[in-house]
């Protein structure tokens, strides 16, 4: 069976790159595909309590992403909704990864490069070790899918490589104990859509995300329409109309920002927005994208805003969501043991 497994911190700020990018394809692959998608919050505590808020802002946090989750329109009772706390296997398994994943591996994430910065010598254990979580997070629901933003391919690259390391230096075992070839898929990136990676609205060269001080780079989930009308007036663009064929966007990368956000919002790819808008100054463009903008976001920010209100509901949906999960990580989890040998009560 195809599985698909995917995951968004608890960081606060969520944002049209993590919409556009990640939800809107947890959306589709839910009509074709078995999903668990998840609220990674032993992620969020690899940065400082001071990043990630400290306690009462992690709750409120976790409920925010799965009431995103279930604005979007992911159904909580087809799919399943968790946050990784929740289902200990997680970090079970990440122990035994750590075990396979080599140094090497590691040192080239690019991600971890950029976090650290120049202070290496003080960031946690965990910032470094994330992308071995990560791994764990996917194979231990053994998930073949991992639909995700263009910025998190080269970790589950890395997933791939650790699998295959697994499958093969177990490979006896594996066959022994009835598993065949390998144990683990190596899962594959699924990064689709117009908008694979959404960019600042104040620079478009830098990725928008939930850590830019400034909050006019990014539109918040939360946003409501005059919020979400401000930051997309004020939003940066050069002085030429728009080009009508998508080469012309190639050098102006705040205007291939807009369009890759107008065409993802409205379901279409570039090329038809351009046909559209083609030779029209920024100022109309950014009116017609303000409208969509408006009226794809705004239910979904008031949607969120009344969900989060319910605690009650999202903490079950998440406990049960936990309930289901834990089913399939516990018998990866057995799995693993018995082949790398290691003594259970049967
Ligand atoms: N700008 C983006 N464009 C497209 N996709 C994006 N994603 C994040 N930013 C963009 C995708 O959203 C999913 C969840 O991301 P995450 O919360 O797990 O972590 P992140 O990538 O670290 O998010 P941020 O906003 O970039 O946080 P900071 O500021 O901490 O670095 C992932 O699938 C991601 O690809």
């Amino acid at each position: 069976i195809e599985r698909v497994f995917s995951g968004i911190q608890p960081t606060g700020n969520l944002h049209l790159g993590n919409y556009l990018g990640a939800i809107v394809n947890f959306v589709k692959m839910q009509e074709t595909h078995n999903c668990l998608y998840c609220v990674v919050d032993l992620h969020a505590i690899t940065v400082p309590p001071a990043v990630w808020g400290g306690p009462d802002e992690l709750r409120r946090n976790i409920r925010e992403v799965t009431a995103a989750f279930i604005a979007s329109g992911i159904d909580p009772k087809k799919q399943i909704i968790f946050n990784q706390s929740q289902v200990a296997e997680h970090a079970e398994l990440a122990w035994v990864l750590n075990c396979i994943a080599r140094l090497g591996w590691l040192n080239r994430m690019t991600q971890f490069k950029e976090k650290a910065g120049k202070d290496r010598e003080n960031v946690s254990v965990g910032l470094y070790d994330y992308p071995v979580l990560m791994a764990s997070d996917i194979l231990v629901y053994r998930a073949t899918h991992v639909p995700v933003g263009e910025d998190q391919k080269q970790h589950v690259e890395l997933t791939r490589d650790i699998a295959q390391k697994f499958n093969n230096d177990f490979s006896a075992s594996i066959a022994a104990q009835g598993f065949g070839e390998a144990y683990f898929p190596l899962p594959e990136p699924v990064i689709t859509g117009p908008a694979t990676r959404v960019m600042s609205l104040r620079d478009g060269t830098k990725k928008m995300s939930k850590s830019d001080p400034s909050d006019y780079s990014r539109i918040n989930l939360t946003d409501d329409a005059d919020a979400i009308a401000q930051k997309i007036r004020k939003a940066k663009t050069d002085p030429e109309p728009l080009p009508s064929e998508e080469k012309g966007l190639e050098p102006r990368p705040e205007a291939d920002n807009l369009v890759g956000i107008y065409a993802a919002l409205a379901g279409k790819p570039k090329s038809e927005v351009l046909a559209e808008f083609g030779g029209a100054q920024f100022s109309g463009f950014k009116s017609n994208l303000v409208d969509l903008a408006v009226s794809k976001l705004a239910p979904l920010a008031a949607e969120m805003k009344r969900l989060s209100g319910d605690t009650a509901y999202v903490d079950s949906v998440l406990a049960d969501g936990a309930d289901r999960a834990r089913v399939i990580a516990a018998e990866t989890m057995t799995a693993v043991k018995d082949i790398m040998g290691m003594v259970r009560k049967k």
